[in-house]
């Protein structure tokens, strides 16, 4: 079957995201499970697929993190990042500064990186989503746009059970107009499954990426979903669920500008990322109680100290 919409297909969500998640949400809210403000939260979240809160990180936690992104290079052969520059997927960072590159999963080595992903807010937000606590299991900090085109997470951020599945996208600085800001369709949460040739919720590495994305736009504009953009300030947090269509906007010359933002994937602590499957990267770490945090390239649970990646062939030093 070529790649395409299948509106007969129904797959395990978050409650938030099945048609009955109001009356859902009445339960939670008459039982006291949330109070008037988490109620507020999560029926925007049900009835568009995302939700923002306007500066919920404090400003020190998020200068902390800055500041470490900034000393990465005393650290080399340490952290994981993009390698555009050579048109390669993944490098292992090097002794002098990299402004460009984006860093994969620094919950792992900087206390200060756990500290915004896993803010007790986000992690409370979350447990309320998934009834259960959450684990952050793949991270991108961008120091740019990355430029990515029309997506659903679903795609490339592969879960057990694949709805399970929600990110935050928070500001490390003001987000200026024309740096690739995030954009997304309102409500697009609720276009029918995107089923690729491999028959699965997940990119099968064949289907063309431009018809991907002509796909998911054409359907998003035919159903009229309000297209957005998020000019965020600095520790704003921008949440959306697995399934919300999403992109940078397209950046206005001169490219290459700054836009500081950690992006993080988490699931369900009952559910596995894909990964899991490989003994050594099956670690989860707990977080106070709150969360836990999983990396597909670090062997954890191991946070008392500094650790390099797991070696792998595809890393380029
Ligand atoms: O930050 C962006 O422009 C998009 C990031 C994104 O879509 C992701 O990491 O899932
Ligand atoms: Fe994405």
């Amino acid at each position: 079957m070529p790649a395409g919409f299948n509106p007969d297909l129904s797959l395990p969500t978050l409650w938030t995201d099945t048609p009955n998640a109001m009356d859902r949400l009445r339960g939670l809210y008459a039982t006291g499970s949330v109070d008037d403000g988490e109620a507020g939260d999560l029926a925007h979240f049900i009835e568009h697929g995302w939700l923002v809160w306007d500066k919920a990180i404090e400003e020190a936690a998020i200068d902390q993190f800055v500041a470490d992104l900034h000393n990465l290079h005393t650290q080399p052969g340490y952290y994981v990042s993009t390698d555009f520059a050579h048109g390669r997927a993944k490098r292992l960072n090097g002794p002098t500064p990299d402004r460009k590159e984006s860093f994969f999963d620094l919950y792992v080595n900087l206390q200060s990186s756990r500290a915004v992903c896993m803010h007790p807010r986000i992690a409370r937000f979350l447990s309320l989503v998934f009834q259960a606590k959450p684990l952050a299991f793949q991270q991108l900090l961008f120091q740019t746009s990355n430029g990515h085109g029309w997506h659903q997470d679903t795609a490339y951020v592969v879960v057990d059970s694949p709805m399970l599945l929600v990110a935050t996208w928070i500001a490390l600085e003001d987000i200026v107009e024309g740096t690739g800001e995030l954009a997304f369709y309102d409500g697009s949460q609720r276009l029918p499954h995107y089923i690729f040739a491999n028959g699965r919720k997940h990119y099968d590495g064949e289907t063309s990426g431009e018809q991907y994305v002509e796909d998911l736009e054409r359907e998003c504009q035919a159903r009229q979903f309000p297209y957005r953009r998020l000019l965020a300030k600095k520790g704003d947090v921008f949440f959306w669920t697995a399934d919300l269509v999403h992109r940078s906007h397209p950046q206005t010359p001169p490219g290459g500008r700054s836009r500081l933002a950690c992006v993080t994937h988490y699931c369900p602590a009952t559910s596995a990322p894909h990964w899991f499957s490989q003994d050594d990267t099956r670690g989860i770490e707990p977080y106070f109680h709150i969360g836990g945090f999983a990396s597909s390239l670090y062997k954890l649970p191991n946070l008392s100290q500094v650790i390099r990646p797991i070696p792998t062939w595809d890393y380029y030093e």
